[in-house]
């Protein structure tokens, strides 16, 4: 919610206008919406909160209605998401609804964006085949469905871990990665980390669009780059440009689940969204979450 927030006034600009409007941005602005707002991107992770609190677990059935019933389009959401929603909506069952977004699915980050909830409940297997499966509602596309998994990987490795190791955090997700593009991107994730990239150096190697491969890789390396400070990691998200809010929420979540609630810097948690489903009822869906994950890992399971 918070790198969501923090991206949206500056999403689509390329790094250089943003230096030059604004200098470095590490405060909330005001945007095409009124500054701490967020957008589809935590709009969608509240459904996905939602819809596992109200069913006790993953129902793809429900998460699609819940998707659908919460969408408000002011909020900006990408176009193969509001046409694999209109499929919902035409009772197009949820397995099927994704595949018709694109020939082939969307390759889009939309379902890496609000994966995070899952991986605050389930691990391991689990977490893969369920951020598979709510993937499918809207993105089909292997690369789409593969962004989310491993958005929710690197979540849960960051919720598990004590201290991150770059290296050791990589040949992690490698483990999960399945298909050579996203194993290539990793690969220069971890280049660029002995390096000294600029900004337009990072965005040319890793991207910061709003495809899952070309943005993903990008918040695992803004975190790891970053490994140290939950406001440097995302600050330095949203400074790459393009779609700023997206890899914002991703290296937010990230980085949150790494450094946890008290690290959120006060002036952005100040600013955040408040109503109906702002930022109390968000810590009220994380409180949920908290108490779900215990009764389905009682053991402990590194959480
Ligand atoms: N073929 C061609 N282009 C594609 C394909 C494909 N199979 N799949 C995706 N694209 P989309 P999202 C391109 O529309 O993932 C919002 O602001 C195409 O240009 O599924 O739900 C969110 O906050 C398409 O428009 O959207 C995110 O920041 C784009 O990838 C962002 O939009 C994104 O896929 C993406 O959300
Ligand atoms: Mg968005």
């Amino acid at each position: 919610m918070c790198g969501d927030a923090l991206g949206m006034p500056l999403e689509g600009m390329p790094a250089q206008e943003i230096r030059d409007r604004f200098g470095r941005v590490d405060r909330m602005l005001e945007g095409r919406l009124p500054r701490g707002s967020y957008t589809d991107d935590t709009e969608m992770m509240i459904g996905v909160a939602e819809s596992l609190l109200e069913r006790g677990g993953f129902d793809g059935g429900h998460m699609a209605a819940r998707f659908l019933r919460n969408l408000q389009g002011e909020r900006g959401y990408g176009q193969g998401t509001m046409m694999a929603l209109e499929e919902v909506r035409q009772g197009v069952p949820w397995q099927d609804a994704g595949a018709r977004a694109f020939p082939g699915g969307s390759w889009g980050n939309g379902a890496a964006m609000r994966v995070a909830p899952l991986a605050l409940v389930y691990v391991a297997g689990d977490l893969q085949r369920f951020a598979g499966l709510s993937s499918l509602i809207t993105h089909t596309h292997p690369l789409g469905l593969e962004g989310a998994i491993l958005q929710a990987e690197a979540v849960s490795l960051a919720l598990a871990t004590g201290s991150v190791v770059a290296p050791r955090f990589l040949r992690a997700l490698k483990g999960w990665a399945r298909t050579p593009e996203y194993l290539r991107a990793l690969e220069d994730v971890e280049a660029l980390l002995v390096q000294d990239p600029t900004v337009e150096e990072v965005v040319a190697v890793l991207g910061s669009g709003s495809t899952a491969l070309r943005s993903v890789p990008t918040a695992i390396y803004c975190f790891l780059r970053e490994p140290r400070s939950f406001k440097d990691a995302v600050t330095y998200g949203v400074n790459l440009g393009g779609d700023t809010d997206t890899v914002g929420a991703m290296t937010g979540a990230i980085a949150g689940a790494f450094h946890g609630a008290c690290a959120i810097p006060p002036g952005w948690y100040e600013a955040l969204e408040g109503g109906a489903k702002g930022k109390a009822y968000v810590e009220d869906l994380a409180r949920g979450l908290w108490n779900l994950a215990r009764e389905k890992n009682p053991g402990g399971c590194g959480l």
